[in-house]
């Protein structure tokens, strides 16, 4: 019974990527899941139906900035791991006021690192030993490609977002507090994610949401960035792979072998849109309009994903084709989901070119 009286703490639980881990932990495995998340504009609790009066299933509020919070918590539930998706994760917004980043990527992974630590030193031998931290990052951390090669564990770090940058940091962090302190972590760093319960404002939810409504397809620059795509749920079952048995100290990247320009991505919803919901007006390809470039835009990035393939066995299920046909179907057969983030205020606007003149923060 994989996890079987093990309470997990899954920090930003609420968000896209965590709310399936924790779906897949409640699913797949005999979990206890303890959701700590600080519900910002990007948290959805509806994201995890399963978790609604779910014996092996408590929701905590807490801020991973919040060193109290983390210690009551870690003092009440006596995790087995920790698995930290908790972060700010839009490039476009970090653009525009890099503080958040700073502030949870950054400095909440600190104290999430320091609690963790605390508490890890209280247990006992046993206990210490199966007790792992696991940070989820991301691709961006190792800066953008050429035309030719794949991002290795060993590629050398060159963040050129403040977004990545933060991520950049937080991942030295962990590696720090594993050759300093002892602290049992793992890390893994995954390509672009897609599918069900994604926000509105990553490509593809905001492709089929403005192409449903007919209105314009804003492609950044001259749409031949690339993108390695993976499907959430292919991305939450290697997670829990590398926190069963994934090595101590190691790195393991995560990625679906689906390197795609955002052209082509735009393109396949628009042809996936009309199948599905023809328009009157004719091909949705008719919406797509080259906007200005995001600043700093990494040109391609591309995933490795040997490591994890061969040591721990994972292969990514869904190929884009597949998981986007998913995706779109589930886009339409669940509007109540991303219309109530469009009722709650969340505006679909360009954000994350640089203004003129003055600072953000
Ligand atoms: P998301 O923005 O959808 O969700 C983030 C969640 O974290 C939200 O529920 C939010 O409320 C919570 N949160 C934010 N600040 C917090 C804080 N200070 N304390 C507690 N909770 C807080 O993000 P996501 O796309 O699910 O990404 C999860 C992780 O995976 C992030 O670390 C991200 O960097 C990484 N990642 C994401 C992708 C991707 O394609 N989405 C790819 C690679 C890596
Ligand atoms: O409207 C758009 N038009 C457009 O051309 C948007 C929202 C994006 N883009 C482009 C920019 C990127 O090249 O599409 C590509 C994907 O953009 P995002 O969805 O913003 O993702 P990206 O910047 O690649 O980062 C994502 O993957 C890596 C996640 O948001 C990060 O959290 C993760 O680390």
């Amino acid at each position: 019974m994989r996890f079987k009286g093990d309470v997990i703490f899954v920090t930003g639980g609420a968000g896209f990527i965590g709310s399936a881990v924790i779906r897949h932990l409640l699913d797949e495995t005999d979990a206890s899941v303890v959701n700590v998340d600080k519900l910002t504009y990007a948290a959805c609790l509806e994201s995890i139906p399963q978790a609604v009066d779910h014996p092996r299933y408590r929701f905590a509020k807490v801020d991973i900035c919040d060193a109290r919070g983390l210690r009551n918590l870690f003092d009440q539930y006596r995790p087995a791991a920790v698995m930290n998706l908790a972060a700010e994760s839009h490039v476009d917004r970090s653009i525009d006021g890099p503080a958040e980043f700073i502030q949870t990527n950054v400095v909440g992974t600190f104290t999430l690192l320091q609690e963790a630590l605390r508490y890890f030193r209280g247990l006992d031998h046993p206990a210490q030993t199966r007790f792992r931290f696991h940070h989820i990052s991301t691709d961006e951390v190792y800066g953008s490609l050429g035309d030719h090669g794949l991002f290795h564990e060993a590629t050398p770090y060159a963040p050129n977002s403040p977004y990545s940058a933060s991520k950049a940091s937080s991942d030295h962090l962990v590696r720090a507090w594993r050759e300093t302190y002892g602290l049992p972590t793992l890390l893994t760093n995954c390509s672009n994610n897609y599918g069900p319960y994604h926000f509105p404002e990553k490509l593809i939810p905001h492709m089929i949401i403005k192409g449903l409504a007919e209105d314009p397809l804003p492609v950044y620059g001259d749409g031949r960035n690339i993108r390695d795509w993976l499907y959430v749920e292919d991305h939450a079952r290697a997670l829990t792979l590398v926190l069963e048995r994934g090595r101590i100290g190691q790195t393991y990247n995560i990625g679906g072998r689906n390197e795609r320009t955002n052209l082509h991505v735009v393109t396949t919803i628009c042809e996936l849109l009309d199948r599905l919901e023809p328009s009157s007006h004719g091909s949705r390809q008719r919406l797509i309009s080259f906007v200005a470039d995001r600043p700093g835009h990494d040109r391609r990035y591309a995933i490795d994903a040997a490591k994890l393939e061969s040591e721990l066995g994972w292969r990514a299920v869904e190929t884009f084709e597949s998981g986007l046909a998913k995706t779109v179907q589930w886009y339409l057969d669940n509007r109540s989901w991303w219309q109530a983030i469009l009722e709650r205020g969340y505006k679909a606007t360009r954000i994350g070119v640089l203004q003129k003149t003055g600072h953000s923060a």
